[in-house]
């Protein structure tokens, strides 16, 4: 029988959970960002090989004094994901201070019985002054493996721990399938990838990206209907840009990563619209 099973990635936001799957998984399902909170969903990227079939589960990152209600929803998934999981790998970063949210996440680590593995990330990085207080942790963990997402050292190794501890199962997804999410939800990701790289953090945390439309046209173009909603109209303006010069430039490329993508041309429609209600989804 071959090993499967679900390894939780779990740890502050902007440790690199995200860019770790995708280098995992080998493909981009995730975005990344310098932003913390950049992951909203509970992502899964998939791998199979002659060992097994592991489906990785990237989440939010969890936020200290979660007091809003979108960031309260987001921890709260990061907790309902741990339940049904074979493996925990806890994704530290040794360049950031640990502070309080560190060990909160530390200590609801600590409380569950199931392998963990503890990740040391961004190890390319020169100054990295909290490594040996991760290093001395490595006796609470099943396994420690130091790696650079980024790189992609030492990933390997790091998969074959995950093997070496995953349980024997039956699989969950088909052998070629990698991500779990629906094709509406990537784009949206995506789309909503590329508005933060144009307005960075000025991009309020309630800008949501909701795909209506995707379709598959004559002559093979893939037409991909999207609006962004954001809860003020001066973000509205913000995004849109000079004379629609911001909206513009998120969509080509948005569309030139998709071509490439998908090997086809894209025709964008991209809208943005104004949403005060939409913080209430969420409740
Ligand atoms: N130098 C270096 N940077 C990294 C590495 N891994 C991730 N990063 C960077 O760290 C930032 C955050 O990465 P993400 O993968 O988005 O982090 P995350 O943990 O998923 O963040 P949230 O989704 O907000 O919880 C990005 O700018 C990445 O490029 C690494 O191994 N080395
Ligand atoms: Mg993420």
């Amino acid at each position: 029988m071959s090993k499967s099973g679900f390894v939780v990635m779990i740890g502050r936001s902007n440790v690199g959970k995200s860019t770790l799957m995708n280098s995992i998984v080998g493909s981009k399902i995730a975005i990344t960002t310098p932003k913390p909170q950049t992951t909203r969903l509970p992502i899964q990227g998939i791998i199979t090989r002659d060992e097994g079939q592991i489906v990785f589960v990237d989440t939010p990152g969890i936020l200290k004094g979660a007091k809003d209600l979108l960031s309260k929803r987001l921890a709260e998934a990061v907790r309902a994901s741990l339940e049904d999981v074979d493996i925990i790998a806890y994704i530290v970063d040794p360049t950031r201070e640990i502070g309080q949210e560190e060990r909160e996440v530390m200590r609801m680590i600590e409380e569950i019985d199931k392998p963990k593995v503890l990740v040391i990330n961004k190890v390319d990085l020169e100054h990295k002054p909290f490594i040996d207080f991760y290093r001395d942790l490595s006796e609470n963990y099943t396994a420690t493996v130091e790696v650079s997402a980024l790189r992609g050292t030492n990933v390997h190794r790091l998969v074959e721990t995950f093997y070496e501890y995953l349980p024997e199962g039956i699989y969950y997804y088909p052998e070629h399938q990698l991500t779990n999410m629906p094709n509406k939800i990537w784009l949206a990701e995506l789309i909503r990838e590329k508005l933060f790289l144009r307005l960075r953090q000025e991009l309020p945390y309630t800008t949501h990206v909701e795909v209506t439309e995707v379709e598959e046209r004559a002559n093979g173009m893939m037409y991909v209907a999207a609006t962004i909603f954001t809860t003020e109209d001066r973000y509205k303006r913000m995004i849109i840009g000079q004379g629609g010069r911001g909206v513009r430039e998120i969509g080509q490329s948005t569309r030139k990563e998709l071509e490439a993508v998908m090997g086809s041309k894209v025709f964008l429609d991209l809208n943005v619209e104004v949403n005060t209600h939409w913080m209430e989804r969420f409740e």
